[in-house]
């Protein structure tokens, strides 16, 4: 078992795609969500449907890929295709489950 965990998760607003803000990482699975790599980061990415394509590729990433997710052009990590759970250079398809934790904070 490994965790991933980001000391900010945010969401912007329903205008603004839901796109994903996440803060500093620690943990054990790698940094697979914030890669410098612009066709597999998720950071900073709007989250794109089946019916709402707003990732960076010419394609629709959720219909390629199983289903919603801050996908780029498409992913390093996707957690929500049940079956296939794939985290960075973790696993690739063969974890076997996930978990999303998220604590509310207050901003300063
Ligand atoms: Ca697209």
């Amino acid at each position: 078992m490994k965790y991933a965990d980001y000391n900010l998760f945010g969401l912007e607003d329903e205008f603004n795609g839901y796109r994903l803000r996440l803060g500093s990482y620690t943990g054990t699975a790698g940094d697979a969500m914030t890669s410098n790599n612009p066709t597999t980061v998720h950071d900073n990415m709007k989250f794109s449907t089946k019916d709402r394509d707003q990732d960076t590729s010419s394609g629709n990433c959720a219909s390629s890929h199983g289903g919603g997710w801050w996908y780029s052009a498409c992913y390093s990590t996707q957690l929500n295709v049940k079956g296939s759970i794939t985290w960075g250079s973790f696993c690739s398809g063969n974890c076997r489950a996930s978990a999303i934790l998220i604590k509310p904070a207050s901003y300063c």
